[in-house]
């Protein structure tokens, strides 16, 4: 089963979001398979945004990053990767979708609250950066109600 790995960053651990994060994903039908609260150093940050390291606000969100803790998760489930992404919206949050993670809690895309894997194949590098020592391995009970 497709996993993918979502962060909610120091902003929305800060304004109290954890809880509804996680709320909008077990609501939906995905398993929790890892979760950890953790701050994170400079070179850290700068290896899990590595791709982005020749943008112009490449500082500014690393500084973001490490400015708190974080909330690291994994969630499973059939297409979490693209799924997941529609729940969090676009990247601006002034273009994500009320009823978004970021169409609800977000204002600045610098600001914009949580990370979610944009491919599977990043999925699975984020995933082996965050979480080192391996996810749970479990299933819902729940299982036979939301798949067919
Ligand atoms: P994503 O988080 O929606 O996948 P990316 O383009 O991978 O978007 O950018 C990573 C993060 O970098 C964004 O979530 C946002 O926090 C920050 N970011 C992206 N573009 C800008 C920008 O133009 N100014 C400031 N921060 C930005």
């Amino acid at each position: 089963m497709e996993q993918t790995f979502i962060m909610i960053k120091p902003d929305g651990v800060q304004r109290g979001l954890v809880g509804e994060i996680i709320s909008r994903f077990e609501k939906k039908g995905f398993s929790l398979k890892g979760l950890k609260l953790m701050s994170v150093e400079r070179p850290f940050a700068e290896k899990h945004y590595e791709e982005l390291s020749s943008k112009p606000f490449f500082e500014g969100l690393v500084d973001y990053i490490i400015s708190g803790p974080v909330a690291a998760m994994v969630w499973e489930g059939k297409n979490v990767v693209a799924t997941g992404r529609k729940i969090i919206g676009a990247t601006k949050p002034s273009e994500s979708d009320p009823g978004t993670i970021r169409g609800d809690f977000a204002v600045e895309v610098g600001r914009n609250v949580i990370h979610g894997s944009d491919s599977v194949e990043n999925a699975k590098k984020e995933i082996a950066l965050w979480f080192p020592d391996g996810t749970v391995n479990w299933q819902s009970s729940l299982h036979s109600w939301i798949y067919e």
